[in-house]
């Protein structure tokens, strides 16, 4: 029997950060994270996948050029581990075609939107709906992919458990509940990050004081922006997410050796957006950093247009775009395009290294 399924997904932005894992191979995190899911119209990957196909090996296909990739090899033996005797067919080997939306080099993660699609697509596969159980096989590929799983707004339950079973995201509200927000992402920086978050997140783990610090009120953070995005109260998530995004890159910069994502740029719209805010006389937008120098601008989308034009006065400012908040990933029609690949891979396997087009 062969099933072709396919999924789009989107990135998320952590509005209070997951930074350290209690274990690494099954990304069990050491606190709760919340997020906002994005636009997928804006930021999507697109996965395909096809269990049963007369393949000897898995065969990855990665924006159009073939694997390996080691990353998703690790993924896809948990969740085979996971889901192997009750889908059997998850044992055989898979191609998998995966597309970003957006360029890779964007300075955009995609490992979220990338393995909340791919899970997403497990799930379609084998008629899997339990939102919980989607989120564990996205959080065996990504940790942040947990969150990627909800639209609106979600909460990454670290949980206790040593094998991870009560480790998932939430739902706080639907995009519906709070619709006006928006992530103004100004990127200054498309390089490739020197410090990869798993190896990142190891070192500030192993060798940063003030780690445990952000941890002792890490909680409360996490509950404060929980209740602000209930009430839809935009000054007190604000503030908590510009704390937090501080917090974390204090860990790093308290790492051995010291982790720095921020650059010049970065630090620009910092002081830009605290300028905005003064002026305004309350706090109108938010600043927050992944485990990179582009900074996500979080704002209602009344105030976005001001806030682009400010921050494209920054010089080293290459691009910047606004994405809304998305209603989580759907199961698509697999593009005729990818089908048509598909068709070509099971026909011929020996495709070398050879550049296969957009998917
Ligand atoms: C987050 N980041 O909460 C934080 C903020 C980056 C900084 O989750 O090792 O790609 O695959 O679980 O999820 C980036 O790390 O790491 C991340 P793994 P992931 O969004």
């Amino acid at each position: 029997m062969q099933i072709m399924s396919s999924a789009a997904a989107a990135p998320n932005i952590a509005l209070v950060k997951y930074w350290g894992k209690r274990d690494d191979l099954r990304k069990l995190p050491i606190n709760d994270s919340v997020s906002i899911t994005l636009d997928e119209r804006e930021l999507c990957s697109t996965t395909t996948l096809v269990l049963g196909g007369k393949i000897k090996h898995d065969i990855f296909i990665l924006n159009g050029k073939r694997g390996p990739d080691a990353h998703i090899s690790e993924a896809l033996m948990l969740i085979r581990k996971r889901l192997g005797k009750k889908y059997p067919l998850i044992r055989k080997p898979v191609l998998l075609i995966s597309q970003n939306n957006f360029p890779t080099a964007a300075g955009i993660a995609s490992s979220a939107s990338g393995f909340a699609a791919l899970a997403q697509a497990v799930a379609g596969a084998f008629g899997i709906v339990d939102k919980r159980e989607i989120s564990i096989l996205a959080r065996l590929g990504s940790g942040s992919a947990s969150r990627s799983v909800f639209g609106g707004y979600a909460r990454w339950r670290m949980g206790k458990r040593a094998d991870g079973e009560d480790s998932f995201a939430v739902q706080i509200s639907p995009r519906a509940h709070w619709p006006e927000l928006v992530d103004v992402i100004v990127i200054s920086d498309v390089e490739k990050k020197k410090v990869s978050s798993k190896a990142g997140m190891e070192r500030t783990l192993k060798t940063s004081e003030l780690c445990h610090c952000r941890q002792e009120h890490i909680g409360e953070a996490v509950e404060d922006v929980t209740r602000a995005i209930r009430k839809k109260d935009f000054e007190a998530l604000a503030f908590s997410t510009m704390r937090d995004s501080n917090a974390m890159h204090a860990t790093m910069l308290d790492s051995w050796p010291p982790i720095i994502y921020m650059n010049d740029v970065s630090r620009e719209v910092v002081a830009a957006i605290h300028a905005y805010n003064e002026r305004a006389g309350s706090l109108r937008a938010a600043y927050t950093f992944d485990a990179g120098p582009n900074a996500h601008i979080i704002t209602k989308r009344k105030e976005a247009g001001k806030i682009v034009r400010l921050l494209q006065k920054i010089k080293g400012v290459k691009k910047i775009i606004v994405s809304g908040v998305g209603d989580g990933p759907k199961q698509i029609k697999t593009p005729k395009k990818t089908e048509l690949l598909v068709e070509r891979i099971l026909g011929k396997q020996d495709l070398g290294d050879m550049i296969l087009g957009d998917c």
